[in-house]
């Protein structure tokens, strides 16, 4: 229908048709209650029956049940049938390709993890899935992009993930969908598609623009996020305690941690996850993993969102579920 937005999705079609069943059946208990209202009222008006004649009814159970049985059921369908659409909206596909954003006021920042980095715009191949890993560096932000029926709220100093797959070609726009302050109606993106094989030569364009870039000079390829997280691991000292090969330190080596779940002093496990990582950085001694000493200085203050993605991307990089 044309009053629709574009379906560019893979879960658009599902969320619509959710979304019609919830309209239209709505549209038809209003008529039917409507409607029998008005019946009620012309067929029964003082003047054809007389008062005295009039049936006083105190209550009808068996109505009254079924009518309660069927609402019952109507709302149990929606929730069931919402629930299974967004365990799927929750739980990216294994291998989607992961992208940084860092939302911030008022403009959405994204990190490849082939190093690359745009502002307010987000490439992406058509017919594969793509998760986004997403925070915030000041106040609550939400992404939502229409076309694709997502949308995610966006956290300071957590992260929040949201995927899709785009189907269509072309530019759709992202809208941030949480009152940020007094540029919020302008912190918009947009989401270009590209079909796979121009997404590979977008990338690759990417790197020899930026390798020419460089004053003629014959410039580096841009650092992969991961490379840029090992020097961060290099500079701000976490060597001195961990090492990246599995051989164990004054902390756990970092190897092979992401998606492992490790047991913690006191009792209870932890999964390896960004959040986790995160939260280890900022507040070592909140988890602290069994065997250790909580000796980790905090990096609070000291490490930028990129900063800490890219972390996270060396550590991911050393292997892992
Ligand atoms: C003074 C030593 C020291 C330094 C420096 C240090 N850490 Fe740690 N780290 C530890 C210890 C000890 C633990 C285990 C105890 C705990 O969980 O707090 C740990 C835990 C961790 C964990 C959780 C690991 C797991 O297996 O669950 C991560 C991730 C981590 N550190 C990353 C870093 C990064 C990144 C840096 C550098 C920015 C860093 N650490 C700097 C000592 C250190
Ligand atoms: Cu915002």
């Amino acid at each position: 229908m044309t009053w629709r937005l574009p379906q560019a999705s893979t879960m658009a079609g599902a969320v619509d048709t959710l979304f019609d069943f919830v309209l239209w059946t709505s549209v038809a208990s209003f008529l039917i209650i409507v409607l029998g209202k008005l019946i009620f009222l012309v067929r029964f008006r003082r003047k054809k029956i007389p008062e005295k004649e009039s049936l006083y009814l105190t209550g009808h159970t068996a109505t009254e049940l079924s009518v309660a049985v069927i609402l019952l059921v109507w709302v149990m369908v929606i929730f069931y049938w919402g629930w299974a659409d967004y365990k799927k909206l929750r739980s990216a596909p294994a291998g989607a390709m992961e992208i940084n954003v860092i939302a911030k006021q008022w403009l959405w920042e994204i990190q490849y993890p082939d190093g690359r980095r745009l502002t307010n715009e987000l490439v992406v191949p058509k017919g594969k899935p793509v998760k986004l890993i997403m925070t915030s560096q000041d106040v609550l932000h939400s992404f939502f992009v229409p076309d694709f029926r997502v949308k995610q709220d966006i956290i300071p100093n957590t992260y929040t993930s949201l995927w899709f797959e785009a189907t269509e070609a072309g530019e759709h726009p992202v809208y941030c969908a949480e009152y940020c302050g007094a540029a919020h109606s302008g912190m918009l993106a947009t989401v270009r598609v590209l079909e796979p094989a121009a997404f590979e030569a977008w990338q690759l364009a990417g790197f020899l623009g930026e390798a020419g870039a460089a004053e003629g000079e014959a410039a580096s390829e841009p650092k992969s996020l991961a490379e840029k997280g090992r020097e961060i691991f290099m500079a701000k000292g976490c060597q001195a305690c961990h090492t990246t090969d599995g051989s164990k330190g004054l902390g756990p080596s970092q190897k092979g941690i992401f998606g492992a779940t490790e047991a913690l002093e006191g009792g209870g496990t932890v999964t390896v996850d960004e959040n986790y990582i995160r939260e280890s950085l900022m507040e070592p001694a909140k988890k602290v993993v069994k065997g250790f000493q909580p000796i980790m200085p905090t990096f609070k203050g000291q490490l930028t969102d990129e900063e800490i993605n890219a972390l996270i991307g060396f550590i991911k990089s050393l292997g892992g579920k």
